[in-house]
């Protein structure tokens, strides 16, 4: 049963403020903390800055009703939901600066009794490390019961919803809920229980943070056998995408579908967690960001072979920039990063950037100048060569008589997958 009334959540990102709409939907008063003033001004006039469907209407009902609220300094509550950032270093370590900057605004607010949870993905031992921290900042505290000081209570609830459908899966998924302490386990379990009707799954700490980094180096493993299939079908000059279909036909297969590479900032980035930790035992992870990593030096190398058959004036299309289809999401996308080598290594060619979810290209093609952002339907109509990069639905309505005479690079298997090399386009899957 749950007892708490009033959290914190520090951090209103992509997680954090669905997580504080659901909460404070649910009646529970809610005070959303984030560094970023213009984040603080649209929620706290009922808007969401950035696009996940359904988020709007449950952020502009809280507020209206006046259970969320949002500023830039860590207001006293009962529980604190933890939900920064949490990047790599150079040598692929966790950064844990943010987490740091959060503990640092909530432990003078702290009296003892309080809930902090971490939801941010983190290596093994990060949460118990969140909780020392702050009971350095606050000797007077411990972080167990029984040990003669107020204790307070932390736990790692990792997050698993996915981008894009974040409003139904936060409420749906189950949930895995890792203790510190037995205390402080059974504390947030109740508390998740107010949202989430999935399952609350009770572990240690270290379990549920490891348990998150397993979850993600499955799917970037499994796309990177996706991803090396398709590298070897070019080889042998077959459809990946049919062969994938026919192998997927046997009970015991289930492959995944290639791309141009893996993006978004968690499954390109959690399995280094456990690679860093774990170096010389985490050899099949390593290896398999490292296929996924490579993914889009190759398809730059197609669309320079597309090329060879074209004028040198003929001008390139990339569909798509975002990390996946139908989000407006750019972070680690390999899109970007094959848009990018392009217009470095193809100076006098004009590059067409298709993303229908942006108005401007993002700061970093500033240093380009032969990058334009067009509509799907232009940019294919401008040029020689196509590289299909996103599968947006806005890219797969495409009428296919579009591409006739074009090189077509289809990373996502859209172009008239089954025909391949006998279809009019030239196909590089
Ligand atoms: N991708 C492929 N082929 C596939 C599936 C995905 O190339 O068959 C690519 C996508 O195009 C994209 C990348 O992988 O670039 C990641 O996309 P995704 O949809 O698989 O996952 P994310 O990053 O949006 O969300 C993941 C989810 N994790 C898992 O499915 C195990 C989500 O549940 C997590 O909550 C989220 O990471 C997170 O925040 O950690």
């Amino acid at each position: 049963m749950n007892t708490i009334n009033h959290v914190a959540v520090v951090g209103l990102g992509y997680i954090g403020l669905p997580t504080a709409a659901i909460l404070a939907s649910k009646g529970v008063r809610v005070s959303g903390v984030d560094l970023n003033e213009r984040t603080i001004a649209a929620i706290n006039a009922g808007e969401v800055p950035f696009v996940e469907p359904g988020l709007g209407a449950v952020v502009k009902d809280a507020v209206d009703r006046g259970f969320l609220t949002a500023g830039t300094e860590t207001p006293a509550a009962e529980a604190y939901i933890v939900a920064v950032p949490t990047p790599f270093l150079a040598d692929k370590s966790v950064d844990v600066r943010f987490i740091h900057a959060a503990a640092e605004g909530i432990a003078p607010q702290l009296r003892g009794g309080e809930l902090i949870i971490l939801e941010s993905t983190a290596p093994p031992g990060t949460s118990e490390r969140l909780g020392q921290f702050l009971i350095e900042l606050r000797p007077d505290l411990s972080l167990r019961n029984g040990e003669g000081k107020p204790a307070i209570h932390v736990a790692h609830c990792p997050e698993r919803v996915l981008p894009g459908k974040i409003m139904e899966e936060m409420v749906s998924n189950d949930r895995i809920i890792g203790g510190v302490s037995p205390e402080a386990a059974v504390l947030a379990r109740d508390l998740y229980a107010v949202f989430c009707e999935g399952e609350l799954l009770i572990t240690d700490a270290a379990t549920a943070e490891l348990a998150k980094l397993v979850e993600n180096s499955f799917r970037d493993v499994n796309i990177a056998f996706a991803n090396e299939l398709s590298v070897i079908s070019g080889k042998f000059g077959v459809n990946v995408w049919e062969l994938i279909r026919l192998a997927n036909h046997h009970p015991r297969v289930n492959i995944l579908q290639p791309g141009p590479g893996v993006g978004g900032h968690c499954i390109a980035v959690d399995p280094w967690f456990i690679v860093a930790g774990a170096p010389e035992e985490s050899r099949l992870i390593r290896t398999a960001r490292e296929v996924n990593d490579a993914k889009p030096r190759w398809v730059v190398e197609q669309v320079l072979a597309g090329l060879k058959s074209f004028p040198e004036d003929a001008e390139i299309a990339v569909l798509g920039l975002a990390f996946k289809a139908n989000i407006d999401d750019l972070r680690e996308s390999p899109s970007v990063e094959i848009a990018l080598d392009l217009a470095r290594r193809l100076p006098n060619r004009m590059i067409n950037v298709a993303e229908p979810h942006i108005s401007v290209l993002p700061q970093a093609f500033d240093e380009t100048d032969n990058v334009t952002l067009v509509s799907v339907g232009e940019a294919i109509k401008r040029s020689g060569v196509v590289a299909v990069l996103v599968d947006h639905d806005e890219v797969k309505a495409i009428d296919q008589l579009a591409f006739t005479g074009r090189a077509v690079v289809d990373t996502r298997g859209i172009v008239n997958s089954t025909e391949s090399a006998f279809s009019t386009a030239m196909l590089v899957s």
